[in-house]
Parts: structure tokens; C-alpha cells; sequence
């Protein structure tokens, strides 16, 4: 570009309007996320791989520029099945690389060699596999926009993911002579999220869905907030998606512990600004939308496919220890749940896990591939009636893995136990004074500190602490790390029941009903519900570990009102209600069931100053002070509610 248009398109961005809060401006904007003009380079200098001949390959691979209703055309790879015969469609528009997700920089010639284990048993089940680069993304044409909303207020354009998926399989049914007329979407996490755009105003060849672990409201519990909590260390993951169209501008590798990194720069926002990514639309975007108002409420997609009937029958896939998306997809079940269409899915899983071998978790082996048997038992079965008119799969509208006992349950219903609307009551667990917890409300109120000191935040993990997608990083088991880094804080609060003496079966929604006060006027609140293995644990590694069953944290900003932050009364005994992510796990005798509580999450959730500003995001070194937390027990008290079944 020459210099004296990229001085303009510089000074351009320095001064594109950085709206006042609350200002509603379209995200789709002329040019997109990604700068323009960023010219499609010569793909990354992969490692010459030789690639298979067509000859030699299992199938037949043809790439498709498919035209669009605005004219931009869209890369997509076909991977269609050798040999005679007409073929269900299984459609995956992504922003990762439809290139990489067909064996770009892979060796050999079988399915196997090349494709996800999903993509490839697929194949092998007889489908023909389309995988698009999504509009604005490597090969495809357009301006992409993250996770680009649906036409409207928010989207100016006459596109979007639905019109997108529309076209494209309006064009796939008509131009694919191996197609049999019938399409199912699917895909995992952002390629969820497009999934579930299908699902609005479907096209008629859409015959099934299968959203894996998607991501469905972004502030409420999945990749960027958590109940108002910022996931600052997805800053990495912005900037590889948008500063330009094929992903190639890598992250600073020079970080070798977040937690120190993250502190050296306080606020997310100077964090950000610090790095240069304050000029990529969407992060400027995230940092004028810390509050959940109307601009995260119109994208909820859980909302929007509520407010229209399900015609399409969906299997909702979700994983009880999702790192990334673990409120999408049962808050999805949730609101689609009255239609016989929708199918819910809950695995022993991690992110996306789903798609390949899950033997074990961390710790946690459960005895046989639990992804392989899924897939083969009920996600391909599935597919095969609805795309295939094949025989009926008996598809249960739920089934859930018992992690503990390690069998699936199919159930007509899910989840079993929550605060209102279940079959079954929360069961309230108590904190009690001196780290005990008990099944019976304690009869002294009473109440514990700790200081909460934001220049030495809680970690969320043992440090080092590895960026989330770097070399080395075990990113995606962090939910199931052993506690016990945490709890030897003197700013976290532990208390734990006596050994069980009959196992509990955990089943549905756990609530936090957390009452503490804060000599702040804003703060955060982590509490963890985890199971205490004993020391004769029957395995030396599991000896005394602190597994986490359910965590989550709550800004207590928002305890009133989400899109309308407010500041904390100094000193006053406060009720925090929110849901933790829901479970469906055995505590096996012997075990002790252990909440703990703490006030930063760091730093995957940004500090908050426990001084209320404006907008966290920005936050000055001088409003992060520290504050005297303190929980309260006994009767008005602290209670955790169990969804116990039996
Ligand atoms: N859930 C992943 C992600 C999305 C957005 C930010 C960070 C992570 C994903 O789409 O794979």
C-alpha cells in the first residue's frame, strides 16, 4: 500500500469515531473488521507438503467461488464421495479456513490423513462435505465483520449469515449433481454460531442442524464475557481474526506468563491500546459494549431463535467443561426446548471435543471413548433420518453423560434440577464459619474476609500462565485444574461438607446465592463448587484433588441490572444471585463437596478495580484499590443450590 494511503487509512482509524457509551452504531461498517485493503497474501509458507494426486485421494476435492444474492462469491471446498449415487450435504461456514479444515499442511491421501474424526466418519457415513471460508475470511469474498449480526439495526447490508447460508445452498443443491436435495449445517463454536444463522428463515433444503458447542450470548457466559466479567486474554484471538483476511498476523508469542503480562499493563483497554489492537473495529466494538445492553441483546442468538418456530430438527451439543462456550448451548435448549425439533446433547467434554477422541479429561477417564461413541450412536443416526430419510433414529430429546458413574442417560427433559421450572428443587448447601459446609442452615450467622488486593489477583490457573492458544498452553482442560493452587490463598475462601457417606448425583443448574459486602464500590465474585477427592482416592494423582464441578463469576456491578451498571454500597451484607454452569456429575462416596470464593479471575477475566468508573475497560491505575470482602453464613446467609437428583 502506498505509504501516503496507508498515512490516511492510519490517521483514519485514529480517529474513527470512538463512540460516547451507550451510542448505537451499526457493527457492520464500510470496510468491515479486518483493514482494507488487506490484498489476499500468498497463503502462509506452509512446510511443502506433497500433496495427494486426485487419483490418489478417497474422494473427489472441488473448490466452488459460490455467488452470493450481493454478488460477493464465496470459497468453498467439496469433498464429495467417490463412485455412483446421490449424497446428503453437511454444510460448515467458518472463519477458521475451509483450506485447514480439508487438510491444508496434512499428509496423505485418506479422509482420516486429512479431515477432523466427525468430518471423516461423515464422509465414511456416506456425505458430501462442504466447508466455506466465511464472507471477509481467506479465500472468500466481502468485508468480514465478527460474528457479522443479522440484517437489521445492527447491520445495515442487505447480508448476513442467514442470507449467506441461504444462497449457498440454494446454489449447492442446484449445481452439486452428487447432491440428494437435502443439507444439514453443522460446526463447532463460531461455526456453531453459523450453524445457528441457518436456522433463521432456513431454506427448504436445510433438513438438520447440529450446532456444537456455539457460541450464543457473548456476555452473558460464553467467549467474551461472563456475567459482565471481561475474557481479556482473548485479546490474542481478535487480533489474529481481524487484523487481516487469512489470520497470518500472529499474536506476541513473547508473553511466557499472561498473569504477569496482563498486570504490567492494568486495564484491558490500555492492554490493548498498548498493543495497537485499539484500531481494529471489533475491539473498539467490545470496549464501548461493556455493559449488556441493546447492542449484545439483539445478538443473543438463544433470543432470536426463540422469537421464531423451530423448522428445522437441531441436535444441541454442549460440554459440561466447555473453557469457551459453556453457557450457549443448554441456555439454547433452554429457550427451544417447547419444540419437539430440538435435541439437546451434554458430553464429559472440553471445547469442541466432541469432534475427536475423549477418553479422558484431565484426570477424569471414563472408560471408553465417549466423542467416538456419541458420534456413532446418535449424532450419525441423526443425520441419516433427516438427510437421508433413513430408518428413525430414536433420537432422545436429551442425552446427557453421567460424569462418575460414566453412562449416558436419555432423558425427555433437561435440565432435572434448577430454581424454578424443574422436576426437582435445589438442593441448598451452606457455608459455614471456619470452612466447614453443611446440608443444614448454620445457626450463627457469622461472617469471613479477605482482602482482595488487585496487584496480586487470584490466578485462574497455576503460573506460568500460558496464552490460551500458544504452543504448550493446556488451555482446553483448565476447567478441571486442581483447586488447590487457590484455595492455600489467604483471598480465597474455602469450606467443604464432611465425606459423603451416599454418592450425589448432580443434575441440571446449580445457583449461587452468595450475601457479602465489600468496602468497595464495585467487585467480582468467583465462586467454585468442586468435589474433594479423598487421600485413599484409589489413585495416587487423584489423592486430596480439588476437581472442579461448576465455577463461574458475576460482576457485581451488574447484580441489578445487566445493561445498567451500578455502583456497590460500601460495607453493606448484599445478595448475589447467579447460575453456575450446569452439570451432570456423580460425587461418589467418600467425597467432600467444597465451595469456594473469591474476587478476581486472572487474568482470563480482567481486574475489576473494586472502585466503580464508567467503563473497566479503561479504568486508570489509580481506581484499582484494594477491599476488605467479606462472606457472610448462617441464617440469611450464604447458600450454594444443588440440582441433586438422588
Ligand atoms: N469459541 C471460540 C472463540 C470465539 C471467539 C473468541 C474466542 C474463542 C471459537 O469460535 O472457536
Amino acid at each position: 500500500m502506498r505509504p501516503a494511503k496507508f498515512l490516511a487509512l492510519f490517521l483514519a482509524l485514529l480517529t474513527a469515531p470512538l463512540l460516547a457509551e451507550g451510542d448505537f452504531q451499526p457493527a457492520v461498517q464500510p470496510g468491515g473488521d479486518i483493514p482494507q485493503p488487506s490484498t489476499p497474501t500468498a497463503s502462509p509458507s506452509l512446510s511443502p507438503v506433497q500433496r495427494p494426486t486426485a487419483a490418489q485421494l478417497q474422494f473427489i476435492r472441488r473448490e466452488a467461488m459460490i455467488p452470493m444474492r450481493d454478488g460477493a462469491k464465496l470459497y468453498t471446498v467439496l469433498i464429495v464421495p467417490k463412485g455412483a449415487g446421490r449424497f446428503p450435504i453437511m454444510l460448515d461456514r467458518t472463519p477458521y479456513s475451509a483450506d485447514l479444515a480439508t487438510g491444508e499442511g496434512r499428509q496423505g491421501s485418506l479422509p482420516e490423513n486429512l479431515l477432523s474424526p466427525l468430518n471423516a466418519e461423515l464422509f465414511r457415513a456416506g456425505y458430501i462435505l462442504a466447508i466455506q471460508d466465511v464472507r471477509g475470511k481467506y479465500k472468500s469474498e466481502g468485508e468480514y465483520v465478527m460474528n457479522r449480526p443479522l440484517r437489521g439495526r445492527l447491520n445495515l447490508t442487505a447480508v448476513d449469515h442467514s442470507t449467506d447460508a441461504w444462497d449457498t445452498i440454494d446454489w449447492l443443491v442446484r449445481n452439486l449433481p452428487e447432491s440428494n436435495g437435502r443439507v444439514g449445517s453443522f460446526g463447532t463454536s463460531y461455526d456453531g454460531f453459523t450453524a445457528l444463522m441457518s436456522l433463521v428463515n432456513p431454506h427448504p433444503a436445510l433438513r438438520a442442524s447440529v450446532p456444537i458447542n456455539p457460541m450464543v450470548d457473548v456476555w452473558k457466559g460464553d467467549d467474551w464475557f461472563h456475567n459482565g466479567a471481561f475474557r481479556q486474554e482473548m485479546i490474542g484471538y481478535v487480533y489474529g481474526q481481524t487484523a487481516n483476511r487469512r489470520s497470518e498476523a500472529e499474536w506476541f508469542k513473547t508473553s511466557s506468563d499472561d498473569y504477569a503480562t496482563f498486570l504490567r499493563y492494568g486495564s484491558a483497554g490500555a492492554y490493548g491500546r498498548a498493543m495497537g489492537v485499539d484500531r481494529l473495529p471489533f475491539w473498539r466494538r467490545l470496549t464501548q459494549h461493556p455493559d449488556y445492553d441493546e447492542y449484545w441483546q439483539d445478538q443473543a442468538v438463544d433470543r432470536i431463535l426463540a422469537a421464531r418456530p423451530l423448522a428445522v430438527p437441531t441436535l444441541i451439543i454442549g460440554s459440561q467443561w466447555d473453557q469457551e462456550d459453556i453457557y450457549g448451548a443448554t441456555a439454547l435448549f433452554g429457550a427451544l426446548k417447547s419444540s419437539a425439533n430440538a435435541h439437546f446433547a451434554l458430553g464429559p467434554w472440553f471445547h469442541g471435543q466432541v469432534n475427536s477422541t475423549a477418553v479422558s479429561l484431565g484426570p477424569l477417564f471414563w472408560g471408553t471413548d465417549t466423542a467416538r461413541s456419541f458420534r456413532q450412536q446418535v449424532l450419525i443416526p441423526f443425520l441419516n433420518e433427516h438427510l437421508k430419510g433413513g430408518l428413525p433414529a430414536g433420537t432422545p430429546r436429551v442425552i446427557a453423560f453421567e460424569a462418575g458413574s460414566n453412562h449416558w442417560q436419555r432423558l425427555d427433559d433437561w435440565p432435572l434440577a434448577c430454581a424454578r421450572g424443574c422436576l426437582v428443587n435445589l438442593t441448598p448447601v451452606f457455608p459455614a464459619h471456619k470452612g466447614r459446609a453443611d446440608f443444614v442452615r448454620p445457626e450463627k450467622l457469622a461472617s469471613d474476609w479477605y482482602i482482595s488486593d488487585p496487584a496480586r489477583p487470584v490466578p485462574y490457573r497455576k503460573r506460568p500462565d500460558l496464552q490460551p492458544y500458544g504452543p504448550n498452553s493446556s488451555w482446553p482442560v483448565w476447567l478441571v485444574d486442581d483447586q488447590r493452587f487457590a484455595g492455600s490463598r489467604p483471598d480465597v475462601l474455602s469450606y467443604s461438607t464432611t465425606p459423603l457417606a451416599l454418592p450425589i448425583h448432580l443434575a441440571g443448574t446449580p445457583l449461587v446465592h452468595l450475601v457479602a459486602s465489600t468496602t468497595g464500590t464495585d467487585s467480582d465474585w468467583v465462586v467454585k463448587l468442586i468435589d474433594v477427592y479423598p487421600d485413599n482416592a484409589g489413585r495416587r494423582d487423584l489423592a486430596g484433588y480439588e476437581l472442579p464441578i461448576a465455577m463461574n463469576v458475576m460482576r457485581g456491578r451488574y447484580r441489578a441490572d445487566a445493561a445498567h451498571p451500578t455502583p456497590l454500597q460500601p460495607n453493606a451484607a448484599l445478595t448475589y444471585e447467579f447460575a453456575l454452569p450446569q452439570v451432570d456429575y456423580v460425587v461418589q462416596p467418600g467425597h467432600r463437596l467444597m465451595v469456594q470464593v473469591q474476587s478476581s479471575w486472572f487474568p482470563l477475566y480482567d481486574r475489576n478495580p473494586q472502585t466503580f468508573v464508567p467503563n473497566i475497560f479503561f479504568a486508570k491505575r489509580s481506581d484499582y484499590r484494594s477491599a476488605t470482602q467479606r462472606v457472610f453464613t448462617g441464617p440469611g446467609g450464604t447458600w450454594i443450590g444443588l440440582p441433586i437428583v438422588h
